[in-house]
C-alpha cells in the first residue's frame, strides 16, 4: 500500500536532471547558448532525415533526445564516493564501467552513474561521469598528507541529503514532499563555490602538483564541471559554435563522421577562468581565479560488442600512430584524414555491422510480423530475411577512456601534461565505492537478448491464442 505513494526513482532522476540543467544555465550562460544551438541543429536534422525520425519514433526514443544530458564531478575521498553511490541509487543511477585515466596523465579513476534497463533509459537517461582523485599518484608526500587532511574535514552533502537518502533506503522510496526536498538538498553538493576553502599559497602548491588536485581539494564540494546535451549532428554543431560566440576544441573525439554513427563522438569548449577568492592569514579574502567549468556536446551511436569495440580501439590507435591531434588544432585536418582512412576498416551499414557481430541491436516485429503466426520458433536471421522482424541500433550509454582523456586534457591546458605510470586499480575503486561496477557489455547483451525473446514469444503466442 505504502509503495504506491512513492515517487519513482525515474521521476526523481528527471526532476534532478532538470534542476541541475537550470542551475548550470544560470551559473554558466555559455551552456544555455549551447543548448539553444543543439536544439536548433536537432530540429533541422530531424526535419531533413525522415528515416532517422521514423527510427527514433519506432523505438520510442524521440522524446528522450532533448531531455538528454550527462554531467561530470570529481570527488576527493572514498567516503564521498560511497555516499555518492547511495545518493544516486535513490535516483535509479548505478555505477557502470571503470575508466582508468592515469594513462592519460590525469590522476583519477572513474565510473559513470546511470540508469540501467531500457524503460529507465527511455524515461530519462541522465548520467554523471564520476571521478575519484588518486592522491597515491602524487609524488610529494607532504602535500599528499596535507591534501588528505583538508579533504577529511569537508562535508560535501547537506545533513538533510544524507538523512533523506537513509530514509529512502529504509522505506524503499520517497513520497512527493521528501522527493522534492531530496532534489533540492542534493543539488547543493553540485553547486559552484566562489570562496575556496584554502589559502592562495596552498592552492598554488596543489595546482603545481596537478591542476586537477587543486580543483578537487580547494573547494567545499564537487561542483558540476560540465553538462553535455546530446546532438544528432555533432559536425554541424562544431561548425556553428564560433557563430554563436563559442570556441570549440580542435578536434571531435571518438570515431570519424559516418553514415551509421557508432559509440560516442564528443567535443567541448575550453574551461572558463572564473573569479574565486582565497582565505588570507588575517581571516579575510584575497581575489584570484580558478578554471574548471566547461561545455561539451556529444552524439551517441550504436553500442558495440566486445568484437566491435576491439576493432574500434585498434583503428583508433592506428590513426593516432599516423597523426596525434595537437591541442592547438594545427594538425586537425591531417588527424581527421588519418581517422577517416583508418575507419575504412569498419563497415558502415547497419546490416553489415550486424552480420559481422560488431554491434548490439534491438529487435521488434514489423507490421507484417504482427499479422503473422508461426507454428514454432525460428532463428532471428530468417525472420529478418522474411520481413517479419526489424532491427534498430541500441544506443551506447557509456563513455570512452581515450575521449574522456582528450576532454580532460583540452581543459587542463598543455602545461598540465604529465606522465604517470599507468596503474588501473579497479579493485581499489570498487572497494572505495562499496560495490562492483556493472559490466556494460553484459548490459547491452541483456537488452538485445530480451528483445529477441519478446519477438519470438509474440510470433508463437499468436498461435497459442488462436
Ligand atoms: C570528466 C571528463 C570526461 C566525458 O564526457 O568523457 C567526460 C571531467 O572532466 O571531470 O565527461
Ligand atoms: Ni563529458
Amino acid at each position: 500500500m505504502k509503495e504506491n505513494s512513492f515517487v519513482s526513482a525515474d521521476d526523481i532522476r528527471s526532476a534532478f536532471s532538470a534542476a541541475m540543467s537550470q542551475m548550470y544555465r544560470e551559473e554558466v550562460p555559455a551552456y544555455g547558448t549551447l543548448m539553444e544551438l543543439v536544439a536548433k541543429v536537432n530540429a533541422d536534422t530531424l526535419s531533413a532525415d525522415a528515416t532517422l525520425k521514423e527510427r527514433l519514433e519506432a523505438t520510442d526514443s524521440l522524446d528522450r533526445i532533448s531531455e538528454e544530458r550527462h554531467g561530470a564531478i570529481r570527488l576527493g575521498t572514498p567516503a564521498e564516493l560511497s555516499t555518492m553511490r547511495r545518493v544516486f541509487a535513490v535516483m535509479g543511477m548505478y555505477p557502470v564501467g571503470y575508466y582508468d585515466l592515469s594513462t592519460a596523465g590525469v590522476p583519477v579513476h572513474s565510473t559513470a552513474f546511470r540508469p540501467v534497463g531500457e524503460a529507465a533509459l527511455k524515461r530519462n537517461p541522465f548520467r554523471v561521469f564520476t571521478s575519484l582523485l588518486r592522491l597515491d599518484l602524487i609524488a610529494d608526500e607532504r602535500l599528499r598528507a596535507e591534501a588528505e587532511a583538508i579533504l577529511k574535514e569537508r562535508r560535501i552533502f547537506t545533513p538533510a541529503a544524507i538523512e533523506l537518502t537513509g530514509k529512502a533506503e529504509r522505506d524503499g522510496g520517497l513520497a512527493k514532499a521528501d522527493a522534492d526536498r531530496f532534489v533540492a538538498e542534493v543539488l547543493e553538493t553540485f553547486r559552484w563555490h566562489d570562496k575556496a576553502s584554502v589559502g592562495a599559497d596552498m592552492y598554488e602548491r596543489l595546482h603545481d602538483a596537478h591542476r586537477l588536485v587543486a580543483d578537487v581539494v580547494s573547494f567545499k564540494g564537487p561542483h558540476i564541471n560540465h553538462l553535455t546535451p546530446r546532438t544528432l549532428d555533432i559536425d554541424k554543431v562544431q561548425a556553428l559554435m564560433p557563430e554563436y560566440g563559442i570556441a570549440p576544441k580542435a578536434v571531435v573525439e571518438g570515431p570519424p563522421t559516418r553514415k551509421c554513427p557508432i559509440l560516442l563522438r564528443q567535443t567541448s569548449f575550453k574551461a572558463l577562468e572564473e573569479p574565486v577568492s582565497f582565505r588570507d592569514a588575517g581571516g579575510g579574502w584575497k581575489a584570484g581565479s580558478h578554471t574548471a567549468r566547461f561545455g561539451e556536446i556529444e552524439q551517441r551511436g550504436l553500442a558495440l560488442t566486445p568484437k566491435g569495440r576491439g576493432l574500434y580501439d585498434r583503428l583508433l590507435e592506428e590513426s593516432r600512430k599516423v597523426v596525434r591531434p595537437a591541442a592547438d588544432g594545427s594538425n586537425a585536418r591531417a588527424y581527421e584524414g588519418a581517422l577517416a582512412e583508418a575507419f575504412q576498416g569498419f563497415p558502415d551499414s547497419w546490416a553489415e555491422i550486424r552480420r559481422a557481430g560488431l554491434g548490439y541491436f534491438s529487435y521488434s516485429l514489423t507490421e507484417k510480423g504482427r499479422q503473422t503466426k508461426l507454428p514454432g520458433r525460428r532463428d532471428i536471421d530468417s525472420l529478418i530475411a522474411d520481413g517479419l522482424v526489424r532491427f534498430d541500433p541500441i544506443v551506447y550509454e557509456d563513455f570512452l577512456p581515450v575521449s574522456a582523456a582528450g576532454i580532460f586534457q583540452s581543459n587542463l591546458g598543455d602545461g598540465a601534461q604529465q606522465e604517470f605510470v599507468a596503474s588501473p586499480n579497479q579493485k581499489r575503486f570498487e572497494a572505495d565505492l562499496g560495490v562492483a561496477v556493472l559490466n556494460e557489455f553484459d548490459h547491452y547483451a541483456g537488452i538485445e537478448q530480451a528483445s529477441i525473446e519478446s519477438c519470438l514469444r509474440a510470433l508463437t503466442a499468436a498461435v497459442a491464442a488462436e
